[in-house]
């Protein structure tokens, strides 16, 4: 039902109550500052005589946390380095890149630091200057020189977020900010986000007490925000989601399912056990098997490449 002339929708309320529950971003005004100053740039440039297409990049896994001044938290499977590398892979196809991703999760142009061992990037000379081993020097001379790259050209802004209420409201600031690059938009939506929270008004404010013995706790689910991504917030952009199983068996239903249901574009379907090897790029009436060709290679090229095209030929045919 429209609620112009009636009672709200569920789907309409929860999405309601779940932004006007979330608390409030603490950097809002500087992110909504960033993502002005970042738009207003692109809006100068051109890609091959063309406007730059924009691509918002989501990547890692949302948290949930359990109480207010949180101290535990519910959180999601990704490393985030399917986001940082395809990124990278965006930014090389002449995107401009919003990465909005977790904070402490892999980053573009840093895939292949150590995180463990970072200290054996480096050595002492005699005179105590730090300098790159010379192994890996080739490797971050590369890195270096794209990311400044990516950067002195304006390509790339990144945003971080924790918990899934900084994830949203995020997500809908830059759906928002994007609104004027209509079909040159897409979304990118790898990020592995919560599907159940702890609305913060029913929230411990403290950290929750083992002696008062075992931990009974309600989640209500997350409003499905796909569909209003596609409706409301960015109905002219291309839209791409990703679905994560571990049951084989309904992967591809569950892909299929997402696209009729949420208006996606395209769905990247990708199992537990298997997914850095293979996706399957899922559209209407068409499945797509994307498999890495070796351990040198990135599946993300060739994901990158194909959705870039898919993309082309939408904006050729003004959006559908
Ligand atoms: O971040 P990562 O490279 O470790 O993993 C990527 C992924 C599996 C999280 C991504 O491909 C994905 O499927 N994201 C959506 C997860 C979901 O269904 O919520």
């Amino acid at each position: 039902m429209d609620s112009r002339n009636g009672p709200e929708a569920p789907q309409e309320s929860n999405v309601k109550s779940f932004f006007n529950s979330a608390p409030p971003l603490r950097d809002g005004d500087l992110i909504c500052n960033k993502l002005k100053e970042f738009m207003d740039r692109i809006s100068l440039s051109s890609e091959n005589g063309s406007p730059v297409r924009v691509v918002c990049v989501t990547s890692g896994g949302t948290t949930v946390p359990l109480e207010q001044r949180c101290v535990r938290y519910i959180d999601n499977f990704s490393s985030g380095h399917r986001g940082a590398a395809s990124t990278e892979y965006f930014v090389k196809a002449g995107y401009a890149v919003i990465f909005v991703y977790r904070r402490g999760s892999c980053q573009p142009y840093c895939r292949y630091l150590p995180q463990d061992s970072f200290l054996e990037f480096f050595d002492l000379t005699e005179d105590s200057t730090i300098q790159v081993c010379q192994s890996h020097a080739t490797m971050v001379k590369k890195a270096i020189r794209d990311y400044r790259k990516a950067v002195e050209e304006g390509l790339l802004l990144k945003i971080p977020f924790t918990t899934i209420f900084e994830y949203l409201q995020i997500l809908q600031m830059v759906a928002k900010s994007m609104s004027w690059t209509a079909t040159r938009g897409m979304f990118y939506l790898a990020a592995a986000v919560s599907d159940f929270y702890v609305p913060w008004e029913s929230m411990a404010e403290h950290k929750i007490q083992s002696a008062a013995g075992p931990l009974d706790m309600r989640l209500t689910q997350v409003p499905k925000m796909l569909s209003v991504l596609r409706k409301e917030w960015a109905p002219s952009a291309f839209c791409i989601s990703f679905k994560l199983e571990t049951d084989p068996g309904i992967l591809l239903q569950k892909a299929d399912m997402a696209m009729r249901k949420y208006g996606m574009h395209v769905v990247v379907a990708n199992e537990l056990a298997t997914y850095k090897e293979e996706v399957i790029i899922v559209t209407k009436g068409r499945r797509t098997a994307v498999r890495r060709h070796n351990k040198e290679t990135d599946l993300e090229e060739q994901l990158v490449y194909l959705l870039d095209e898919m993309h082309y030929e939408y904006i050729k045919q003004g959006g559908a």
